[in-house]
């Protein structure tokens, strides 16, 4: 229910399914927890399938639908286009949106490549539209903590971060080729999908990269095509004597320097077997560490060591105090919140943003320097060599088209 003489922000979602649905429930629940001076309006859903769609939209809550986004774009009670579809797609409708003077709200990884990426942050700039990109899990209570454990100077001076993703949906031999299993479609595998979750909170908590080198690895190197899918979870197609060769990376590994002095390994893959999403860091600094976990994610581990010898340790917050940020707004402490929640938490800042006219981060820009680590793995996994990530943004610049 969208509150009387509150702004509104009329919303166009292009795609509708894992993503579209978390994205869907953001809308609905973020004037049910947040006093926000723009409230969401679910105004079009859009996808090519005119059945599909038109049941998703009733189903979510979505006021009209279209099967075509280049009409979305066009239709002037749209103010901003959230755009959810797979990663090939995220240019075209984002700069497209843009120069139509929407604000855009992109899934992660925002681009294909470096050049994609710089292109979109182009668009949204020159026509002066509000942009975000979901790396949602920054938004989680625990990690907003220990961001504000670290600006405040509890951990000091930051030495390490340990960064993983770890998942294992895909290690069956006969898992069918999904979207996020054709380059052409997901632009990378674990890389984009995983590690970029892990860059992103390797930025926000420890700094920007200096320079990286890794390895990439597929495993398995030819599926069975697929007879649709959700994209994580598939059939293998009937005729699935049909094989197709797998050009995506299944795990991607990774060490890093920062540019304040700091040192990272991160593990990106999908055959950690047992692991179901395990997207965890720890970051030591010269006063503590702290350490969280997705798959226990209303927790913080911290270590200080200044506590008197004897007691020191990890201890185990739960971030759902008032001190801990967005917490408040859910329920009593030790009430804990889920992953779409995080989600909820992201649309308060953009919303935010929108009201008060600024792009908060994570923004295109950080789209831009996500997208140059990974340009720098998938590069060094080649050239064996470190890549510097500032030799990397000077070197590609932007292209026509
Ligand atoms: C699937 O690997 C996936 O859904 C990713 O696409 C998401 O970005 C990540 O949050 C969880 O896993």
């Amino acid at each position: 229910m969208v509150g009387v003489n509150k702004k509104q922000v009329r919303i166009g979602m292009v795609g509708y399914k894992f993503m579209g649905k978390v994205h869907s429930h953001a809308y609905r629940d973020v004037s049910f927890f947040f006093e926000t001076n723009v409230e969401p309006v679910m105004q079009a859903l859009c996808g090519r399938d005119e059945k599909g769609v038109k049941e998703a939209a009733a189903k979510m809550g979505w006021m009209s639908y279209e099967t075509d986004w280049r009409h979305l774009i066009q239709r002037e009670d749209i103010d901003l286009i959230d755009i959810v579809t797979p990663n090939n797609s995220h240019a075209e409708i984002a700069i497209a949106a843009a120069e139509a003077g929407k604000h855009v709200y992109c899934e992660k990884p925002i681009a294909m490549t470096l050049d994609q990426a710089r292109r979109m942050l182009e668009a949204v700039e020159k026509n002066n539209v509000i942009h975000m990109v979901n790396y949602n899990y920054r938004f989680s209570p625990a990690v907003q903590y220990a961001k504000k454990l670290i600006e405040s100077g509890r951990l000091g001076k930051i030495y390490h971060i340990r960064a993983q993703y770890l998942q294992d949906f895909i290690m069956d031999a006969e898992f069918p080729l999904v979207w996020r299993l054709n380059k052409s479609v997901s632009g990378s595998g674990a890389l984009g999908d995983l590690a970029a979750h892990s860059i992103d909170l390797a930025r926000f908590l420890v700094g920007e990269f200096k320079e990286v080198t890794g390895i990439m690895e597929t495993f398995i190197k030819h599926r069975p095509s697929e007879a649709g899918s959700s994209g994580l979870t598939g059939q293998a197609s009937s005729t699935s004597t049909q094989y197709r060769e797998v050009d995506v990376d299944d795990a991607s590994i990774f060490i890093a320097r920062f540019e304040n002095g700091a040192v990272g390994t991160f593990e990106a893959t999908r055959f950690a077997g047992g692991n179901r999403n395990g997207n965890r860091f720890e970051i030591n600094g010269e006063k503590g560490s702290i350490r969280w976990d997705l798959e226990n994610m209303n927790n913080l581990e911290v270590y200080f060591h200044e506590d008197e010898p004897g007691l020191q340790g990890f201890r185990l917050i739960n971030c759902t105090e008032d001190e801990h940020p967005y917490a408040s707004a859910y329920w009593p402490s030790a009430h804990i919140i889920g992953y779409e929640h995080t989600f909820i938490n992201l649309l308060v800042e953009l919303l935010n943003g929108v009201d008060k006219g600024f792009s908060p981060s994570p923004n295109f820009i950080d789209g831009v320097y996500n997208q140059a680590v990974l340009q720098a793995v998938e590069q060094s996994s080649t050239s064996k060599q470190w890549i510097s990530i500032s030799g990397i943004m000077n070197e590609n610049t932007v292209t026509e088209g």
